[in-house]
C-alpha cells in the first residue's frame, strides 16, 4: 500500500465548525415548536443543507413545501454565516495545520472533501486554503455522502487512485463514503461513531505522516 495524496473533510477535521451549524439547526426547529437534540445532530455530520433540513422536519414530524424548504434553508445559511462571521485561524482543530504543512512540504498532494457549500469561504477565512491542490465542496457534487463522489472527485483531481489515498473524516456517512469509494479511511473523533475506519485517532495532536502510515499498515496487518 502507498499512500499518495490525502483528502481531507472540512467541518470536524480541520475545523469546529459543527457546533455552528447545531446552533442554526436548532433555531430553525425552534421556530416551528420543534427541537434539534445533540444525539440527532450527529446524524447530521456530513449531510448536505437540504438533507439536514429534510432529517430535521422528519424527526418534528412537520411538512412544509418546496418553497418553504427553500426559505427555511436560506435562513439557516444566513444565521451559519452571521455565526461564522470572525472565525479566524485559532478555530483550527489542534493539531491539523502541523499535519497539513508537514504534507504539504512532503510534496503530498491535497484535496479537500466537504460537503458544506462554504468550505472555500472557511478555508480562506482560516488561511489554509492555499495548502490544498483542489478543493472539492457542497457545490460541486450531486450526491451527499455517504456517496462517495466528493471523495472521488477529488482523487480524479489530483490523478490518484482512490487506494493510494487517505480519507480524513469525522463522520460516520463520511467514513462509510470513503469505504464505498474504495479509499483508506481515518476516522478523527469518536470511536463509537467511525468504528469501520482502518483507524481512528481522536485528534491530529503529535500526529506526523510517518506515524499515520505506521498505524495504517498495522491496521491492515491485523485485517485477515
Ligand atoms: P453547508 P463536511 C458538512 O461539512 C457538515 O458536516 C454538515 O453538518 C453540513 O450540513 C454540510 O457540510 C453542509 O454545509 O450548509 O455549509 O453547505 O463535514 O462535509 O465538511
Ligand atoms: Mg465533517
Amino acid at each position: 500500500m502507498k499512500v499518495e495524496a490525502c483528502i481531507f473533510d472540512l467541518d470536524g477535521v480541520i475545523v469546529d465548525t459543527a457546533r455552528f451549524h447545531y446552533v442554526a439547526w436548532k433555531r430553525i426547529a425552534q421556530l416551528f415548536g420543534g427541537d434539534l437534540s445533540l444525539e440527532q445532530n450527529e446524524k447530521l455530520k456530513g449531510v448536505s443543507r437540504m438533507g439536514s433540513l429534510e432529517y430535521i422536519l422528519k424527526a418534528n414530524n412537520i411538512q412544509k413545501s418546496h418553497e418553504e424548504k427553500s426559505e427555511l434553508a436560506k435562513l439557516k445559511n444566513e444565521w451559519y454565516l452571521e455565526l461564522i462571521s470572525s472565525i479566524d485561524q485559532s478555530e483550527l482543530l489542534p493539531g491539523v495545520i502541523n499535519l497539513l504543512t508537514e504534507l504539504k512540504s512532503l510534496k503530498i498532494p491535497l484535496a479537500l472533501g466537504s460537503a458544506s457549500r462554504n468550505a472555500i469561504k472557511i478555508l480562506h477565512k482560516i488561511g489554509v486554503d492555499h495548502l490544498f491542490h483542489t478543493m472539492i465542496d457542497g457545490n460541486l457534487v450531486e450526491k451527499s455522502k455517504p456517496d462517495p463522489e466528493v471523495f472521488l472527485k477529488g482523487a480524479k483531481s489530483l490523478g490518484i487512485k482512490p487506494a493510494n489515498c487517505i480519507v480524513f473524516e469525522d463522520s460516520s456517512k463520511g467514513i462509510e463514503a470513503a469505504i464505498s469509494g474504495g479509499f483508506i479511511p481515518v476516522g478523527i473523533g469518536e470511536d463509537s461513531n467511525l468504528k469501520n475506519a482502518t483507524i481512528i485517532y481522536s485528534g491530529f495532536q503529535n500526529l506526523t505522516f510517518d506515524t499515520i502510515l505506521t498505524d495504517i499498515a498495522k491496521a491492515k496487518s491485523r485485517t485477515p
